[in-house]
């Protein structure tokens, strides 16, 4: 068995190659039927691939199934092209691919893999790369496959386009055996400092982060051809929860470099002073992703050839009776009808994804605000060009209009949750009876007490599968992102009654806003970051609940995020690793704790041990081991609910009837402690780098140096 899930890995290797030419490190040849052969090479293709063969350690049998899979509108999609979600004509094309994969019966694994060859050969490399995972994250049958990170499938959507050049250099000159010197990503290769908002390029360019938000869409599709795949639990609540954090966490960040709060992007008329220039370019189109320049706007779009036709009048007309939404707190129905609106509903019509509950009245007004904010430097498909960086959910994040849109999409979220239609929170549903927390605090691996510390670290990622027609063997780039010292909570816990279970939820914020001065809870809670959320059991008397911040059901680790980065070319991956499913989907580990400052940002740290009679899920698959951390807050948990009935963010999701500071807030089972974080500018090497073996013979003069 292992044997097809290895090959069915290799499909995605190489990506924008032929599926003629040899894969993978052993130089795997597909042997593919005259039929699967892309018209290109209709006329020498069996030749070719014969050829590569006698070259190939191993030979993959493809199957020729007696019926051609049904892909024929998607393969109209030029291979040159880039791919977005956003667009309706690329969602038409997806849904179609991704249905011809699933309508593979279960465990017929020869035939799906000659379905996905098929696809495989035939169609543009992003399209497949993205209806492909789609496929092995969604069938149980295909849970051990093998997949690495997208980073190294496409490092174009996450690199500095200067490195491939030297990066191909590095492969044509240097033996596949030898190792290979890493090619160094300057930290600043955006923008300069006369540029704000590049205080904060860290975090929004961060890979690991991009990774995230990337494994978050394709848990969570708005659009697929069949629907229990997007009626995930509570999907629009996730949605507006996952996307809630990240705009709190960005702001967190950004008061650490002095800068305000995000600033919603409101009215869609008015120009947009943040400028962009993304420096990546696309490997598929073998063109540059457009930048954007200060005090663009947005334009209506005429794009019949994406399928694109839409004015901002229409938008402004949704987002009126989404207002009307939750004004009333009632939706309307196609059929003239009305339901009561909530959290999940509201996230749904506007997302929007199929399970919107009037598409025609609501429209679509997230996804096409990305397709708007892509278009502006070519509305009107006059100048052939592509759509940029916005469009495209692997790389949206790094823009800083990203959080600008999301900021006013999160405005209309908390509306909704502070109007009178969602009830506040009353001191007793904030209370669980019997519980009082006594102290809370913070260990570091460095002996101080409740100071976080973070700094910089340089990880490696290897880039040459995603290097076409270049010799095999890794070619690593070194980039420099944020990390933080490994620390543990320690919580001392009185319970008066009898023993029970709790859930200990874990969040901090800012002590003070912008100007310094003290919040007001309204505002506040919108800055609350969850940082763990688990689950224990409580004896009677005295408890003292130890946490360790690598345990956060928030993060997975390091080599989850960024896969098989840490094992050198053939050698067997740790067995944890091996599934692809929601198990790369967390929050980064090395960008749980915001940046802090050099001379000690002041946070509160909010702990709260709730009543679990309204926390537990009655859910029937709850035993079952899972097969890897997997990290539940922002992801949910595969094939089950949501493991917490409680709203999502509570306490922090709305108002409370009573409390005006976050003081006012506590009741026993709640408690509040000052931390201080703190940023060492200093730059560590990752251990787990792939090329440290070679480290002993970098200089400052052999090192391939990018950027400025
Ligand atoms: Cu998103």
């Amino acid at each position: 068995m292992a044997d097809i899930y290895r090959q069915l890995a290799l499909l995605l290797d190489h990506p924008k190659e032929t599926l003629i030419t040899p894969k993978g490190e052993e130089n795997a040849v597909f042997q593919l039927p005259e039929t699967y052969l892309p018209a290109e090479y209709a006329a020498n293709g069996v030749e070719l691939n014969n050829r590569f063969g006698d070259e190939a350690t191993e030979k993959i049998k493809v199957k020729e199934l007696s019926k051609l899979p049904q892909i024929s509108k998607a393969m109209e999609m030029p291979r040159d092209v880039d791919f977005s979600l956003f667009l309706p004509k690329h969602q038409e094309w997806s849904n179609e691919v991704i249905k011809a994969m699933l309508d593979v019966p279960q465990n017929q694994l020869e035939d799906f893999k000659s379905t996905c060859a098929y696809a495989r050969s035939n169609l543009n490399p992003q399209l497949f790369n993205y209806c492909y995972s789609i496929a092995l994250l969604h069938r149980p049958d295909t849970q051990k496959v093998r997949v690495n990170s997208l980073a190294e499938l496409f490092p174009e959507k996450f690199i500095n386009s200067q490195v491939f050049s030297p990066a191909r250099e590095s492969a044509a000159v240097i033996p596949s055996n030898v190792p290979r010197i890493p090619i160094i990503i300057p930290r600043d290769y955006t923008a300069s400092d006369l540029d704000e908002e590049h205080r904060v390029a860290y975090w929004r360019e961060d890979i690991g982060i991009n990774l995230h938000h990337w494994h978050w869409h394709l848990i969570f599709p708005f659009t697929a051809p069949d629907r229990a795949i997007v009626a995930k639990d509570r999907r629009g609540e996730i949605f507006y929860y996952a996307h809630q954090q990240i705009i709190a966490r960005f702001n967190c960040e950004r008061l650490c470099n002095s800068l305000q709060r995000v600033k919603k992007f409101n009215n869609w008329r008015e120009p947009i002073p943040e400028a962009y220039f993304p420096k990546l370019d696309s490997l598929t189109s073998a063109r540059g992703w457009a930048p954007r320049q200060a005090n663009m706007s947005w334009q209506d779009l005429n794009r019949p050839v994406d399928g694109l036709v839409i004015t901002i009048d229409q938008m402004e007309k949704w987002r009126r009776n989404i207002d009307d939404a939750i004004a009333s707190g009632k939706v309307i129905l196609p059929d003239g009808k009305t339901q009561d609106l909530d959290i999940d509903i509201l996230s749904n019509l506007l997302e929007s994804n199929i399970l919107s509950l009037n598409r025609e009245l609501y429209g679509s007004i997230h996804n096409n605000g990305h397709s708007f904010a892509a278009y502006m430097h070519d509305p009107e498909h006059k100048y052939l060009e592509s759509f940029s960086i916005m469009g495209d959910e692997a790389t949206t994040l790094r823009d800083p209009f990203f959080f600008r849109w999301h900021g006013w999409i999160d405005d209309v979220f908390h509306r909704h949750k502070e109007s009178p239609h969602v009830p506040r929170y009353t001191r007793d549903q904030l209370s669980n009876p019997g519980v009082q927390i006594v102290s809370i605090a913070i260990e570091s691996a460095t002996g101080q007490t409740n100071t976080l510390n973070t700094f910089w670290m340089t990880s490696d990622v290897d880039l040459s599968r995603g290097l076409d027609f270049s010799d095999r063997g890794p070619v690593y780039a070194r980039f420099t992102h944020l990390n933080h010292r490994p620390f543990g909570y320690v919580i001392k816990v009185i319970n008066t009654g009898s023993a029970r279970r709790t859930t200990v939820r874990i969040f901090m914020a800012p002590k003070f806003d912008e100007s310094n001065r003290n919040w007001i809870l309204s505002d506040q809670r919108k800055m609350f970051i969850e940082m763990d959320r688990f689950q224990i059991p409580l004896s009677a008397g005295e408890n003292t609940i130890t946490r360790q911040s690598t345990d956060s059901t928030l993060t997975i680790p390091f080599s989850q995020t960024f896969r098989d980065l840490s094992v050198q070319g053939s050698q067997p991956r740790r067995e944890e690793l091996e599934g692809f499913n929601f198990c790369g989907c967390g929050w980064p580990q090395h960008m749980l704790v915001p940046k802090g400052t050099e001379g000690g940002a002041v946070y509160q740290l909010f702990v709260m041990l709730s009543n679990y009679d309204f926390d537990s899920v009655d859910d029937p698959k709850a035993g079952i081991k899972l097969s890897c951390v997997e990290a539940s807050s922002f992801c949910g948990l595969k094939d089950r609910l949501y493991p917490d009935r409680r709203a999502m963010g509570y306490p922090f999701d709305r108002p409370t009837n009573y409390a005006r500071t976050i003081e006012e807030l506590l009741t026993s089972c709640m408690g509040l402690q000052e931390i201080t974080i703190r940023h060492q500018n200093i730059t560590e090497p990752n251990p787990r780098n792939n090329s440290k073996s070679i480290l002993n013979i970098l200089t400052k003069d052999n090192v391939w140096l990018i950027g400025r």
